[in-house]
């Protein structure tokens, strides 16, 4: 019985990975919903498979094009799924609602080069919003929404989907640039760190502050599941209005507090900072038993010093296993070395003897420096790192 579960199992688990392919492949079944331009003007509209559902090729559209809304509007009515890639750049739109009937867009890298295979939306001076509101799938290895320096909002409703082929992990750049107008939707937060979905987020951004949403608030309060701002916790802090706490988009800062652990951050499982900043900062805790935080899963952060510990209990100092399940919550354990403690990484705390014969790309040998806050300095000498 459980031989036969695990045969289906691994059954479905196959041929979910192939219906990965699926939008591609339809492709060669269609050659008549192939569009055999790029670039989208008057002239090469004439050729645009207007009403096929599943459009393939790669469509540019760009401060040339020579289309209004209405035209593009009606050329792109019947499309649901474009399989190719999508570049829109150096437009004067104000949203791309021309493409509001778009499902699913799929990045075909088998037959484009994989810099064409994506989804660019770059230097559109009057985009206020992308608009695609029947969205419900982006599959790319790169989303790239850059230097629209009006846009306002995504407004990708329906969004649920975004993912890269099989495990790879797609990547969701908004530059590092901040817009003084834009704010990120917590709906398209929540779609993109989905947990099926790997995404690496590069956003310098404020979150909007959803309308009327339930259990969200801007200050620690009784029953918030979600916090967007800061959270600073120090001696004498009401942990009451922390224990919902689910998502928090904004630092955690925990200073000069008497707690032994972190049980009362129990249902916290994901930290948002998009700011450029620590995620997650711990100083001066004397009574710390261990660093854990029970059910933290992601830490999303620009940043590659994600966190900063110092000055608190040698118990929470030598807690490698937390150190390694926070770094694993950045993401950062293939290229990077966290400081923890006195900038320790995982592997020396948790084999301080064998410091000596740890090689790493990014250890500093004698004459290098340590990182901490962006700011560079001569190792410490005591430091483990200082060999
Ligand atoms: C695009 O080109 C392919 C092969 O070159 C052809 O079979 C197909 O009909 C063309 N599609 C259109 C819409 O012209
Ligand atoms: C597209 O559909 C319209 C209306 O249904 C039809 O008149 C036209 O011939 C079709 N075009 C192609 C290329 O199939
Ligand atoms: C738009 O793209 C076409 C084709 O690549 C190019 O010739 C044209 O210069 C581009 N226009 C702008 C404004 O970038
Ligand atoms: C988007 O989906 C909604 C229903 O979910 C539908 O009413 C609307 O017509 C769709 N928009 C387009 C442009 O297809
Ligand atoms: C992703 O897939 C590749 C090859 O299919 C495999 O070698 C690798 O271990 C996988 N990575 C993860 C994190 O599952
Ligand atoms: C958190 O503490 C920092 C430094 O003391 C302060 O600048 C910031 O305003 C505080 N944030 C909140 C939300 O209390
Ligand atoms: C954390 O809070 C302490 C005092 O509460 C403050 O001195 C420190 O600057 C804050 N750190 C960050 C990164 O917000
Ligand atoms: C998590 O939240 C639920 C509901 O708000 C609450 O009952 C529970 O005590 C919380 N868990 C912790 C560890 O605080
Ligand atoms: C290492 O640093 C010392 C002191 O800053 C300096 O004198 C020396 O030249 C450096 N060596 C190398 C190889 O950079
Ligand atoms: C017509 C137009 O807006 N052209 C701009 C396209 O974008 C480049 C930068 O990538 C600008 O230099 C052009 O002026």
């Amino acid at each position: 019985m459980n031989l036969l579960l695990k045969f289906i199992f691994l059954f479905l688990i196959t041929q979910l990975s192939k219906i990965d392919c699926w939008d591609i492949k339809s492709c060669d079944a269609n050659p008549s919903c192939k569009f055999n331009e790029t670039f989208l003007s008057q002239d090469t509209s004439q050729n645009f498979p207007k009403n096929c559902s599943t459009v393939c090729g790669i469509v540019l559209i760009n401060g040339t094009t020579d289309l209004s809304v209405e035209q593009l509007t009606e050329l792109f009515k019947n499309m649901r799924i474009l399989v190719g890639g999508l570049h829109i750049r150096n437009t004067t739109f104000e949203n791309l609602r021309f493409l509001a009937g778009l499902r699913r867009f799929v990045a075909d890298y088998t037959r484009y080069p994989i810099y064409d295979a994506q989804l660019r939306i770059t230097y559109n001076r009057e985009l206020r919003e992308l608009g695609l509101l029947n969205l419900t799938t982006i599959k790319s290895s790169v989303v790239d929404i850059f230097r629209n320096e009006k846009l306002e909002k995504l407004n990708l409703p329906k969004l649920e989907i975004a993912k890269f082929l099989g495990n790879y992990t797609i990547q969701f750049l908004m530059g590092y640039d901040k817009y003084p107008k834009f704010c990120i939707e917590t709906q398209v937060l929540d779609a993109l760190t989905r947990r099926r979905n790997q995404c690496d987020l590069v956003v310098n951004s404020d979150i909007c502050i959803p309308e009327n949403a339930p259990n969200v608030c801007t200050v620690p309060t009784v029953g918030c599941q979600r916090l967007i701002g800061n959270l600073n916790i120090t001696k004498g802090f009401d942990v009451r209005k922390v224990e919902s706490l689910k998502r928090l988009y904004g630092t955690l800062n925990i200073t000069n507090t008497d707690f032994t652990d972190f049980r009362f951050l129990g249902n916290l499982t994901h930290i948002f900072q998009l700011e450029y900043a620590v995620a997650l900062y711990v100083v001066g805790n004397k009574n710390l038993k261990n660093m854990e935080f029970p059910k933290l899963r992601r830490i999303y952060t620009s940043k590659d010093q994600f966190a900063h510990f110092a000055d608190n209990s040698e118990a929470s100092h030598a807690d490698f296993k937390s150190c390694y399940a926070l770094r694993k919550a950045a993401l950062h354990e293939y290229f990077v070395w966290p400081e923890f403690g006195n900038l320790r990484s995982c592997e020396v705390i948790e084999f301080p003897s064998k410091s000596r014969q740890i090689e790493s790309p990014s250890t500093p040998t004698k004459n290098q420096t340590c990182y901490v806050f962006g700011i560079t300095y001569p190792c410490p000498v005591n430091s483990a790192f200082a060999l």
